[in-house]
């Protein structure tokens, strides 16, 4: 899949858990991912990601995010430099992400996964490229 508008691309799909994780949080209840964690602990959120190194060599790279197999992000585009808010998206601690980059028609490329324990930074760095994901 090829997205030529760039920018801030979401799918109707993500639009509509944002809204319905913005609806949820103006009427004071809980998330339903903190309720879902064992130890009450507060559900995080991927808020932005910034590009240092790229993958692909020509063209941007069309970044997605899944966790256990799910998309979770669908793909938004990214060369060298950008840092880019995304619309948050709920994670639940102690979840693995995974940064992959889409191809066509080679297999998209894993650029690692990390176990998401709290708010902070998260480096993802393998096949050559190099991606920091912030969790809020
Ligand atoms: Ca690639
Ligand atoms: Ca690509
Ligand atoms: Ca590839």
């Amino acid at each position: 899949m090829h997205i030529n508008s760039g920018g801030n691309e979401m799918s109707s799909v993500t639009r509509v858990l944002a809204v319905a994780a913005l609806a949820v949080s103006s009427m004071g209840v809980a998330p339903v991912l903190a309720q879902a964690s064992a130890d009450g602990t507060q559900a995080l959120k991927i808020t932005r990601i910034k590009c240092h190194q790229q993958e692909d060599n020509t063209g941007a790279d069309d970044i997605y995010l899944t966790v256990d197999g799910t998309v979770i992000m669908n793909s938004v585009q990214f060369t060298n430099g950008d840092d880019k808010d995304i619309a948050d998206i709920p994670i639940e601690p102690g979840k693995v992400l995974t940064v992959m980059e889409g191809d066509f028609p080679d297999d998209d490329d894993n650029l690692g996964a990390k176990r998401i324990n709290g708010a902070g930074t998260y480096e993802f760095t393998d096949d050559g490229a190099h991606y920091t994901v912030t969790v809020g």
